[in-house]
This record gives structure tokens, sequence and C-alpha cells, in this order.
């Protein structure tokens, strides 16, 4: 635990504190709490994740959260606040500095540790320990209307996933009124093309060399039949 709170503006919690900030966080995430997470403006803080580090084992272990959320996506929130400290997007959210910068060449660090956390904090609740399973009744309508079953839709994110060349993301996304899957490369994210991003599965390689070295799809798979947090996509479509 300790050796994520090694900046000033991480307060430290101890194993009980962050426990029952666990809890406050999955009744706060009921409440829809995303919007709450994305709108917080500059300085940004490192979102709780929504479980212990271990809680997804044996899928993904601790070693590989504790990494993944620890250094790198604390690493995203420290370089985006030193980046945004007195330009013109100080002040502002997440989602407004990444739909600001997409695109632009200049910005591209900006937007690149923007979209990071946004991403990371978006993948922490597209899982859940024991998730995976059939979707809820009117997910499940949706994804069969779309795909035609199930099955299909998560071979078709897995394909996305396991296709992706280099480091990227795959996506469960609501395009208008219809369900598609994506791929975005490195820090790219459906939001900056008018989708509206339902699930997503981290294809970076400090996601799965721990637990799974070179076998992405293997991977991939596991957080599919495992982890997936079918309501997590429910509550974005809903
Ligand atoms: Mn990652």
């Amino acid at each position: 635990m300790n050796k994520r709170n090694t900046s000033n503006s991480t307060p430290v919690l101890g194993r009980r504190s962050f426990l029952i900030a666990s809890a406050g966080t999955v009744a706060w995430l009921a409440t829809g709490g995303l919007s709450g997470i994305a709108q917080a403006a500059a300085p940004h803080a490192l979102p709780p994740i929504p479980y212990a580090e271990n809680a997804l084992e044996p899928f993904i272990t601790a070693d590989t959260i504790g990494f993944h959320y620890g250094k790198h996506h604390k690493g995203y929130v420290d370089n985006l606040n030193k980046l945004v400290e007195r330009t013109e997007y100080a002040d502002l959210s997440l989602e407004k500095i990444i739909t600001g910068t997409a695109g632009r060449a200049d910005k591209t660090a900006i937007f690149n540790n923007a979209a990071q956390i946004w991403n990371h904090t978006f993948y922490w609740k597209s899982m859940r320990p024991k998730g995976g399973g059939e979707p809820p009744a009117l997910l499940k309508q949706k994804i069969e209307a779309s795909f035609g079953s199930v099955d299909a839709c998560k071979k078709e994110i897995a394909g996305a996933a396991v296709s992706q060349f280099g480091s990227g993301w795959a996506w469960l996304v609501l395009d208008g009124d219809k369900l598609k899957v994506v791929k975005t490369a490195n820090a790219d994210v459906p939001l900056t093309t008018g989708m509206k991003p339902l699930l997503t599965v981290d294809v970076w390689e400090h996601a799965y060399y721990l637990d799974y070295q070179n076998r992405r799809a293997d991977y991939v798979n596991t957080v599919l039949d495992k982890l997936i947090n079918w309501e997590f996509a429910l509550q974005n479509a809903s």
C-alpha cells in the first residue's frame, strides 16, 4: 500500500481506511459516480480503484494492479498536473481537456496523459470480482440485437483487443442506438469521435505481462469470461 503514497498530493491511507474508501466508492458508483470523477478539475487526483488490489486474483494479480494503478495510472495524474499548471487547461475538467486537445499536434502530451487517466479509471470499473457470466437482461437484448449473441459480442471484443497492433484499448461502445466494438491506439478514446464507451479492455503490455507474458489473447479472454462488469456497461448505456 505504501508504494503508491509517495506524492504529497496523495493522502496516506492505512489498509482499514482504504477498505472504507472502497466501500464508499461502490455506493458512490451506484449513484453515477463516473461523471463525478470526470468533472473534477485540476489539480487532478488519482481516482480510487473500486476494489482491493488482490480482488481480481487469480485472474489479475495484486502485483499487476499494484504497478498498473499505483505507478502507471498515478504517473499519468502526476504528469497531467505538471503539464496543465498555469495553462488554459488548468481549471478544466478531464473530459474538457481530452476533447479540447484531441488531434492537436502541439497538445499531444496533455491529451495523452488526460486520456490515459480517463481510460484507466474506466478500465478499473469495466471489471469486477466475480464478473463475466450473463449480462443483465436489458443489456443482453441490446447485445443480441447488435451482434446476434453475447458470445459473438465477446469474440468481437477479443478480436479487436488481440489485433490492436502495439499499445491501445478495445471498447464496447454505443454509436447512436447501436452497440459496436472499436479499438484505439495508445491513449485514444472513443469519446473524441462521439461514441459512448460502455466497457474497455486495456491491451498495453503493462496490463498483462506480469501475469500472462506475451499471451494477450489469454488475458483478454479471461477478462471477458471472469471479470467483465456487464452491470457497468448497462449503467453507461442507460
Ligand atoms: Mn494501462
